[in-house]
């Protein structure tokens, strides 16, 4: 796995699209120069729009495509902070609103040294069609930070986190704008941002924000939901094959809340987790990941990934700088960050019998690392599908705050695999009629473009 984020696989793909298609994208090359991620995620969904808009000429019409690229607003602010020496910094803050077709924007928040704008704009654009996918009324947008907390007090955690909501509490709130984690936001940063906006609006506005703690305002099962529903779409891929994940050896890359809670409900279906990593080595366990302990580690203790081997016994190996594509499995589930998972990493997995592979994180896989997928027949989910259980989680969590109720764990979970069903099906169903079964990149972009399209439309030009 690479600790570099862009490698030059992280570009698009290159497939030809018709003459309008590619008017739309040299405006966004010209608009968006370098931005990388950005222009890859929005021409993954261009290369599958092509029998969209002929079916639908209307959305030409009415410029859905120049708009559907387009951030409604994009804000960026500086985020001044002191360390525990007294000594200043200074870090960069971004929200990029994408898209409020279906509801109020929304989407997580991630703090991480690599955080740019091509990133968080990337994020954002993939978030509105995830949403879309979910059913559920949400619109889509990213923020964050290159603020890394790793390494940080907790009072430095919370001196920044204030300072951040300081400048983002006047663009957010329960129906204008609702961000949650990511990469570097759990529930510790969460809270100091959440009591941040309390004391400076003088509200207690819990569905402002989601991934909440239980104790205040929180939902059950939104801290497991990303992981859980990316094992659950894995089964419901299987499934259609006549297959299953009980039996199976998986590797899951990350560490981090999803990676966890994959490891989790992949064990749980009968499943054996292998393999886990993070940024500095792979863990390999043939005898399978004990999660107690990977939580204790990384949950608790906020360890790495060394003091779990040291603490497992002599079943588990740590590999610093470890290839986690390397290890044999038949299912593969990448969830810790973007291009972690390239065409040799592919062509390994394949090599090595892979029959399935969900992204958990977003867009972990590069264009050349999906083309070999599915070249070779591998069932593969994409990102803004496998992962859409977290933030379906987080609105039914906006539901339980609006009404000032709380479920149980059990209620919760069964709508969030009946949710998970029902996006596999939209991905599968959609692929099929459009004449690529079992391509569930493309039924994944266009069940969800069609849905903000639609409503785009109804709303007119706006
Ligand atoms: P966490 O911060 O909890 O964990 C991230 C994990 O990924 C850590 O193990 C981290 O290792 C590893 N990682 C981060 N950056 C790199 C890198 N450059 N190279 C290698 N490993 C890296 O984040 P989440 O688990 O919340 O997020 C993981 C992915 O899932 C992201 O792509 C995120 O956008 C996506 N996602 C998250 C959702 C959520 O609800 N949290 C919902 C949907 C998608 P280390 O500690 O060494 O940095
Ligand atoms: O990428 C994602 O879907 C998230 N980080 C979760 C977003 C959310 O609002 O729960």
């Amino acid at each position: 796995m690479s600790s570099t984020p862009v490698r030059s696989e992280a570009m698009p793909s290159g497939r030809p699209l018709g003459a309008r298609l590619e008017r739309v994208y040299e405006t966004l090359l010209r608009r968006n120069p370098g931005e990388e991620e950005f222009l890859r995620a929005v021409r993954e969904v261009l290369e599958v729009v092509e029998p969209v808009v002929e079916r639908r000429p209307e959305y030409v019409e009415a410029g859905l495509l120049e708009r559907i690229c387009e951030p409604e607003r994009q804000i960026i602010f500086r985020v001044p902070w002191s360390d525990d020496r007294g000594e200043v910094h200074v870090n960069r803050g971004y929200r990029v609103e994408f898209s409020s077709a279906l509801g109020p924007y929304k989407g997580g928040l991630r703090f991480d040294a690599s955080v740019n704008a091509s990133i968080v704009k990337f994020l954002a654009f993939e978030q509105v069609f995830k949403n879309a996918l979910t059913g559920m009324p949400i619109g889509g947008g990213k923020g964050g930070s290159d603020f890394d907390p790793k390494g940080r007090s907790d009072a430095e955690v919370m001196r920044f986190c204030q300072s951040f909501m300081t400048e983002l509490h006047r663009h957010i709130g329960d129906r204008t704008d609702v961000p949650a984690g990511d990469i570097g936001v759990g529930q510790r940063e969460l809270g100091y941002l959440f009591g941040q906006y309390k004391r400076l609006t003088n509200r207690y506005e819990s569905g402002v924000l989601t991934g909440k703690g239980i104790s205040w305002g929180g939902a059950q099962v939104r801290r497991e939901a990303t992981g859980y529903g990316c094992a659950y779409f894995v089964e419901e891929m299987l499934r259609t094959r006549g297959t299953s994940l009980a039996g199976r050896e998986v590797v899951v890359s990350g560490s981090g809340n999803v990676a966890i809670y994959a490891v989790e409900k992949v064990a749980q279906l009968g499943g054996k987790v292998v393999a886990c990593s993070d940024s500095e080595g792979v863990v390999h366990d043939p005898a399978g990941i004990d999660v107690e302990l990977l939580k204790q580690v990384k949950e608790v203790e906020r360890a790495r990934l060394t003091a779990y081997a040291e603490r497992r016994g002599p079943t588990a190996t740590h590999r610093p700088g470890g290839d986690i594509w390397a290890i044999p499995c038949t299912v593969a589930l990448p969830c810790a960050t973007q291009n972690e998972l390239d065409g040799k990493d592919a062509a390994k997995l394949v090599r090595s019998g892979v029959v399935a592979v969900a992204e958990g994180a977003n867009m972990p896989c590069t264009a050349a690392a999906v083309q070999t997928f599915q070249e070779a027949d591998v069932a593969f989910a994409p990102g803004k599908a496998a992962n859409a259980g977290g933030v379906a989680t987080s609105a039914l969590e906006m539901q339980q705050n609006a009404s000032r109720d709380s479920w149980t764990f059990e209620y919760t979970e069964e709508r969030l695999v009946e949710i998970m069903r029902e996006i596999h099906a939209a991905c599968h169903d959609t692929a099929a009629a459009y004449g690529a079964p079992g391509n569930y990149v493309l039924g994944a972009n266009i069940a969800g473009l069609t849905r903000v399209a639609d409503a785009m439309l109804a709303l007119g030009l706006v």
